[in-house]
């Protein structure tokens, strides 16, 4: 049995549980995965087995669990700090950290209005009260940390980071409502899906059974 397992929810679906995912696999450790389907009658029975919260992701390490997406990141970039899942440079990390805790807590018209739904094509929807502000937010955090740290990779601090694991989600979103974008943020959401980790859960959602209606807008 691997010593590292994660629980997560639909990959079609779950925005959070790509989240904790992506930042295992960067950080190259051999892990098992657990996925529980969001919206059945037995769903949140299933999830509190795991998950004190109720929520998903969850990350199981030995006897430590680690749930929320930005503490599972923070853990695992402290047992493996190889992994880059932090910028080397002190103000860098700090800005990582601070357009990651911003996503995390933000964007909730966004979230509402276009819900991850990778499968799905659906150009023109989602552009509820409040989307285009946001989309132009993620838009300015997206070309200034590209322009000012991206130098020495496609991805927002170069490398793959945590602060990219926060924002595939927002990729996949873009690319299912056909969301237009600048030169710099399309090509970085052209870098987040091509991203071999990326395509493997794609791949995986594209094989699940499961369809949530109030998902399918
Ligand atoms: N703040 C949490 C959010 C986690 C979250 O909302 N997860 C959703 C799945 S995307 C969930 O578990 N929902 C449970 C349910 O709908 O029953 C994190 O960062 O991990």
């Amino acid at each position: 049995m691997a010593d590292w397992t994660i629980v997560v929810a639909n990959k079609n679906y779950s925005s959070w549980s790509l989240r904790g995912w992506l930042a295992l696999k960067q950080t190259g450790a051999a892990f098992e995965e657990i996925v529980i389907p969001l919206d059945e009658p037995t769903t949140r029975e299933q999830i509190l087995r795991h998950s004190p919260s109720g929520k998903l992701p969850l990350l199981k390490h030995g006897e430590t669990t680690v749930w929320e997406s930005l503490a599972i990141g923070e853990y695992l970039a402290e047992q493996f700090p190889q992994a880059g899942l932090w910028p080397q440079d002190a103000g860098a990390r700090a800005y990582a950290r601070s357009i990651s805790t911003e996503m995390a807590t933000n964007f909730m018209a966004t979230r509402q209005n276009m819900p991850m739904n990778m499968r799905a094509s659906h150009a023109g929807k989602g552009m509820g009260a409040g989307v285009q502000d946001e989309i132009n937010r993620i838009s300015a955090i997206w070309r200034h940390c590209r322009e000012r740290f991206g130098k020495d990779g496609p991805f927002l601090f170069g490398a793959f980071s945590m602060a990219d694991a926060m924002y595939a989600p927002v990729a996949s979103r873009f690319t299912t409502y056909h969301v237009k974008l600048d030169e710099v943020s399309e090509a970085y959401r052209q870098a987040i899906l091509a991203h071999p980790p990326y395509q493997e859960w794609f791949a995986a959602a594209k094989k699940e059974p499961w369809i949530i209606p109030k998902y399918e807008l």
